[in-house]
């Protein structure tokens, strides 16, 4: 039995031992990426069982990211492996610290996720969790990925909870259709994340009031405001509900909205209210922020409920 199943392309990752331009860079450290498991290796590490469904090459990479993240405690078994298309690889600058920048480079034009489909994903791999956790990546990476995020979306009878996060990626989507792309998927999907940056910079659409407005779909909306906090939109509920992020010390942003949407979730999975979720989200991110990786080790459960039940005052 499974809690959540998380489906999407994970990537060995290539993280340089030093800052600078990746012009520069002359070393780098391999580690793991890719937004889905991120999420799916921060539940089990907070206790949930979680399924990955993905799709590398038989090469040594493949190899090594099954490994690495079933170490977490992550069910890989339905991970598909492709004997004719290599594993995704990505590189990645050091974030500097003062900008907050970093420099992606992909290698994954034709990898093995990229030939995830509605034929060679079959429903039973993906549908048998009480959430589907799914992001606008997957959307982006081949025309089979994207038929096959539009049925998972689908109405089908009897489905989980689907989770969306957007995760617009402009340089994936070589043609520009990204935005309208991810706004039709996103208006089937149940609970959906969006960063207020993300929606403004895909739909121009400015403040969570107005994301909310373009997407009234959802049964929780959930927008991502940084330093800011996150407010979430509940349908059928008068009032939007604001938490404010707590201050940490940022040494590298990517993963941190994986490690949000985990923590929200969890806090889902445990029948939690919406205040505790999107603070068991912060609690989450901030456990990403502030480390080097894209993943992090969340708080223990008893500890992040004694964070997530201080008072008001302690979080404003
Ligand atoms: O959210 C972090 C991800 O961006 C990273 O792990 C790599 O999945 C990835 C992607 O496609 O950018």
């Amino acid at each position: 039995d499974v809690d959540v199943v998380c489906l999407g392309e994970s990537m060995v990752t290539f993280v340089p031992s030093a800052p600078g331009r990746l012009a520069d860079v002359p070393s780098f450290a391999r580690t793991i990426g890719g937004a889905e498991s991120n999420v799916a290796c921060a539940l089990a590490a907070a206790g949930h069982r979680a399924k990955w469904v993905g799709r590398v090459g038989t090469d040594g990479f493949g190899e090594h990211l099954v490994e690495a993240i079933a170490a977490y405690g992550v069910d890989t078994s339905a991970v598909a492996r492709d004997p004719e298309r290599p594993t995704g690889v990505y590189f990645r600058t050091a974030t500097d610290r003062a900008t907050s920048d970093h420099e992606v480079v992909y290698y994954r034009a034709g990898s093995a996720a990229s030939a995830m489909s509605p034929e060679t994903v079959p429903w039973e791999t993906v549908g048998g969790g009480r959430v589907l956790h799914l992001s606008g990546i997957t959307a982006a990476l081949s025309e089979d990925c994207l038929a096959l995020m539009r049925e998972l979306v689908g109405g089908r009878p009897g489905r989980p909870l689907v989770s969306f996060d957007v995760n617009h990626r402009a340089g994936l989507w070589r043609d520009g259709r990204g935005p309208e792309v991810l706004l039709g998927l996103v208006r089937g999907a149940d609970v959906v994340f969006v960063g207020e940056d993300e929606a403004e910079e895909a739909w121009g659409v400015v403040g969570p009031d107005a994301v909310r407005e373009l997407l009234p779909e959802p049964a929780v909306l959930v927008v991502k405001r940084g330093g800011d906090g996150a407010v979430a939109f509940e349908r059928g509920a008068a009032t939007r509900t604001a938490v404010p992020a707590p201050r940490v010390d940022v040494v590298a942003p990517v993963g941190a909205g994986d490690a949000f949407a985990a923590g929200f979730l969890s806090a889902t999975l445990r029948g939690l209210g919406v205040k505790e979720r999107l603070r068991h989200g912060h609690l989450m991110a901030a456990a990403a922020l502030t480390v080097p990786g894209d993943l992090a080790v969340p708080a223990r459960r008893s500890h992040a409920d004694r964070l997530a039940a201080l008072s008001d005052d302690a979080w404003g």
